[in-house]
């Protein structure tokens, strides 16, 4: 049976693959699996019959043979589990990697949400001027570690040896930093955003999303 994903049946950003279908989508081209996409309205997404899919009421999903997940780690690391290509054979490389995506996910996706809040969602309250400079120095703080850590191994193609689901979970967490303009302060990682969205499997996924959320799609 083909894998079910669920997605923004329009995406706010208007098909910059920032929503997190598209690292899904990434993961599913890498490891060569078809794909269906099933998308769901905002609303939608609140109704019962999505909310036995996902308890918070989000997106992405991921449906197969039965099997039922949500959050988009999970999902990631399932199919980077189950098919050959984005965790390395040897178990402690495995290891290594597996590490890579919990860090992108927890140490590195979090301030990078924090600073999309204050710039957008905060941005009217009384207080935004006073706190966004705070939150982008701890952006600022988080990617310089980042960016000394691939320093220190010498600027390499990908953090840990061939490419893993670790590098397409930061690449997919740094990417988010682009709106900002932050990105562009710490060229290295930019460099490194770039070579994964240069993959071939990081444009199928990309061009799949667009061709639904890009603003000429509105029917
Ligand atoms: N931890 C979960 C995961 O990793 O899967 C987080 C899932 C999540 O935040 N999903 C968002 C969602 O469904 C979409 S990706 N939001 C609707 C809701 O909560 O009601 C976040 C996102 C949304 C929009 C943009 N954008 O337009 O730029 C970027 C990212």
């Amino acid at each position: 049976m083909t894998a079910t994903i669920t997605a923004f049946e329009r995406s706010p950003d208007g098909g910059m693959g920032l929503a997190r279908d598209t690292r899904v989508r990434w993961a599913l081209e890498e490891v060569g699996q078809p794909y269906d996409v099933r998308y769901v309205s905002f609303a939608a997404m609140k109704e019962p019959a999505h909310l036995a899919v996902h308890p918070f009421g989000q997106i992405p999903t991921y449906e197969k043979d039965g099997l039922v997940l949500f959050e988009s780690g999970a999902i990631i690391f399932h199919l980077a589990d189950r098919h050959p290509g984005l965790l390395p054979v040897d178990p402690d490389a495995r290891a290594r990697a597996i590490t890579w995506i919990y860090a992108a996910l927890n140490s590195v996706e979090p301030p990078i949400l924090e600073l999309t809040t204050a710039r957008i969602f905060e941005r009217d309250q009384p207080w935004a001027a006073a706190r966004l400079p705070l939150v982008e120095e701890r952006v600022r703080a988080r990617m310089n570690q980042l960016a000394a850590h691939l320093a220190r191994l010498g600027d390499p193609e990908w953090i840990d040896g061939d490419f893993s689901a670790g590098d397409l979970m930061l690449v997919s967490v740094l990417l988010r930093l682009r709106p900002s303009g932050m990105l562009a302060e710490f060229p290295t990682l930019a460099a490194y955003v770039e070579r994964g969205e240069a993959r071939p499997a990081y444009r199928r996924a990309f061009a799949a999303q667009l061709a639904v959320n890009a603003p000429q799609a509105a029917g």
